[in-house]
């Protein structure tokens, strides 16, 4: 047991004895055996109004924030949270201590994050050095912030953020380059893990010394105190965008030995990880999978029944907005409550859709989460007593839509040379051959084919297969963007050629970025890579973008599409304002708008004015696509001599 069992006056040894049979997976026998532990003075500012302005840069304020939280949390919420001091200071600490610049945003509600990749090329790879956590980036922010809380302070310090080897090294490389580096470079990248693991784990050595604790155990992992057996935490958010095959390849040998060195460990992710779990199984000294489902109910349960015996499950989401129809339909797929503990967050101001993204409510945090704890408590009573959780079943609401015919296309007559010579081309695509595809498009010019149907009939019917295998769930991002790589390089034979033809300059110029306050840009990036790979010429703003910038650059390029990407739901509203001064600057005429990310649907493009929306990165394109026709159209039109 903990030396820390109590804590102004609230007894914490019960609640610790609790959360550490919910570790040994100990019978279920009551409602009150799960343990609720509800992060509501969430240590993070997103989306917290009153974070106070100095949080980041004086440590007596983020201490003093943290601790009268949990006092008034104690004093009010009936669930078992163990209170300790988390030192946050988001998440690219690590990334920092290897030269990543933070941002450190202004405004409240704004987490500092890495403004950029800081290796962009194999000789920055070749230059990375060990971080010293007592000289470089935040690092030691978070240790000055960890002494000032043992010295002045009786809440006992926990470890900063830890983003895992895999998404650390997203950062510091941008993930789509990383993971086209994985194919094209393995060697350097798994060096590049070996470094960044043993980084983590020195630097872990280094705060759990200025922590006071020992290494096989923690005052708090991400929110959650945890006893001996669980050391360390790390996040590997980026595992639901990777392959299983490269997760096992490259990271599952860090993370195993990250566990071993805390003796135990546990792994976050957020969404849909189950073409992972086999992996996440592989990982020696797994104790805790922490997962935020985001409303994937059945995701959710297939991990619960992998993972079997084999580990803790902590559910860790953003509050649901609806927390009386969120957890029944959560609780309606777990049969085995041993080894579950429930660690939600709830935000001041913002509360989870159904969709996993966030939107503005107005609440009081600590009311919501004792609604929290009364329904979860009620859901697990129920069910162990046989009970049904969810009300019966009302029959289809939603009207069923008619599918819609596949469009007919007319495909000129081939030669039976030539149709093996196009899917030779698909096929090196398919396959990301570089080298391949540029024999395979030589070979279809030399079996006479024009170049624009190389293009149209090799590459892009390549491509959208591609798009099919992605959505099926067997392609995952790396192959997206080694796609796109292995596109540009059969490109590179067909463009000086399409020139000659008159079809293949540019298919158009597009300006993409992501817009202010939002620093996602993996999606962002791939979107690029395939727009350039597909003909059009791009200019990327990069992210974080204030709305002048999209309308200078699309004045000064002449583009014909602006094309922007939010991740966060707190970010969407500045995609109108975009549309709104390209509409003030006179632009709107000539430039398209599309938008995209995961929080956006085609009611938000429409409802703000965008005429262009596309879910994934393949049908950006189709959808880049049509909307050049339409400039061209409307321009056809304007060309016109006036009646
Ligand atoms: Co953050 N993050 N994150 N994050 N992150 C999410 C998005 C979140 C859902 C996680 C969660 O809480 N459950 C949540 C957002 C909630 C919301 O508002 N909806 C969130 C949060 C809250 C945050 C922070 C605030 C956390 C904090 O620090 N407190 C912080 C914000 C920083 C900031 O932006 N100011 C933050 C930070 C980060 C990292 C830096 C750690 C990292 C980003 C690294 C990077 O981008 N360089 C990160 C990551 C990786 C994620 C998750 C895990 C993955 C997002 C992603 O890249 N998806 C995400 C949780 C999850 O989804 N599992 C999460 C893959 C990507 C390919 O998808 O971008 O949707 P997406 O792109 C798709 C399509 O949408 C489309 O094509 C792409 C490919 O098919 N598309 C377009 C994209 N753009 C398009 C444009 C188009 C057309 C299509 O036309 C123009």
């Amino acid at each position: 047991m903990s030396e820390f069992s109590g804590w102004r006056g609230f007894d914490l040894a019960e609640r610790q004895a609790k959360i550490e049979r919910a570790f040994n997976r100990s019978e279920v026998t009551s409602a009150d055996d799960v343990p609720i532990m509800i992060n509501t003075p969430c240590y993070f500012a997103f989306g917290n109004a009153d974070v106070p302005a100095d949080y980041f840069t004086n440590p007596a304020s983020m201490v003093e924030y943290q601790a009268q939280g949990y006092e008034k949390h104690l004093a009010t919420v009936e669930d078992d949270y163990v209170p300790y001091f988390m030192p946050w200071f988001g998440t690219g600490v690590l990334a920092s201590g290897f030269g990543c610049q933070i941002k450190l945003q202004p405004g409240p509600g704004n987490d500092p994050a890495v403004a950029a990749p800081c290796i962009t090329s194999p000789a920055d790879a070749a230059r990375l050095k060990m971080p010293d956590p007592y000289r470089d980036g935040w690092m030691p922010r978070v240790l000055d912030a960890i002494d000032y809380a043992r010295a002045h302070s009786d809440l006992p310090p926990g470890l900063t953020d830890m983003q895992g080897p895999l998404d650390t090294l997203g950062l510091m490389c941008g993930q789509a380059r990383l993971f086209e580096w994985m194919y094209k470079e393995p060697r350097m990248v798994h060096e590049l893990f070996e470094l960044v693991t043993e980084a983590f784990i020195e630097w872990v050595k280094v705060q759990k010394k200025h922590i006071g604790e020992p290494l096989d155990r923690s005052n708090g992992l991400q929110g959650v105190w945890s006893p001996a057996g669980v050391g360390i935490w790390e996040s590997d958010d980026d595992l639901v965008l990777l392959d299983p095959g490269l997760y096992r390849e490259f990271v599952v040998p860090c993370v195993s030995r990250i566990f071993e060195a805390f003796e135990g460990g546990s792994v976050h992710f957020c969404g849909d990880g189950v073409h992972q779990i086999e992996n996440l199984l592989q990982i020696g000294n797994l104790r805790v999978v922490n997962n935020s489902p985001m409303g994937n109910f059945k995701a959710f349960a297939a991990l619960k029944r992998r993972l079997g015996d084999r580990a803790t499950l902590q559910i860790q989401d953003a509050s649901p907005l609806d927390v009386e129809s969120y957890y029944p339909r959560l609780f309606a797929e777990i049969d085995d409550f041993r080894g579950i503990i429930l660690a939600p967050f709830v935000i001041d101001s913002m509360g989870m859709d159904e969709g996993g993204g966030y939107i503005p409510v107005d609440w009081d945090p600590y009311e919501t989460a004792n609604r929290i704890v009364a329904v979860t408590r009620d859901c697990v009573r129920k069910k162990l007593a046989g009970e049904p959780i969810l009300p019966e079943p009302i029959g289809a609401v939603f009207p069923v839509a008619k599918p819609v015919e596949a469009e007919k296309k007319t495909r000129p007559e081939l030669a039976v040379g030539q149709e093996a010579a196009l899917e030779a081309v698909r096929d090196r695509l398919i396959n990301f051959d570089s080298e391949g595809i540029k024999a395979a498009v030589r070979a279809a010019l030399d079996a006479g084919l024009p170049p624009f149907t190389v293009v149209t009939l090799g590459m892009a019917e390549g491509m959208a297969e591609v798009g099919r295998l992605y959505e099926a769930g067997e392609f995952f991002l790396p192959q997206l963007v080694m796609a796109g790589a292995t596109m540009r390089e059969g490109m590179t034979v067909l463009e000086p050629l399409l020139k000659g033809e008159g079809e293949g300059q540019s298919k158009g110029t597009v300006v993409i970025g992501t817009v202010e306050g939002d620093l996602h840009d993996i999606g962002k990036n791939i979107v690029k890579t395939l727009l350039e790979a597909a003909g059009f010429t791009v200019h990327d703003i990069g992210v974080d973008q204030p709305v002048v910038n999209f309308v200078n650059e699309a004045r000064e390029a002449n583009a014909g599409i602006v094309a922007m990407s939010a991740l966060l739901t707190t970010t969407m509203p500045n995609m109108a304002e975009v549309v709104d001064a390209l509409r003030e600057a006179g632009l709107s005429e000539r430039v398209r708008v599309m938008v995209g990310g995961a929080p956006i649907s085609r009611e938000f493009a429409d409802q703000i004015g965008a005429e262009g929306y596309a879910p994934d990165a393949v049908k950006a394109v189709r959808e880049a696509e049509r909307l050049m026709e339409l400039s061209h159209a409307k321009n056809r039109i304007y060309d016109q001599p006036a009646p």
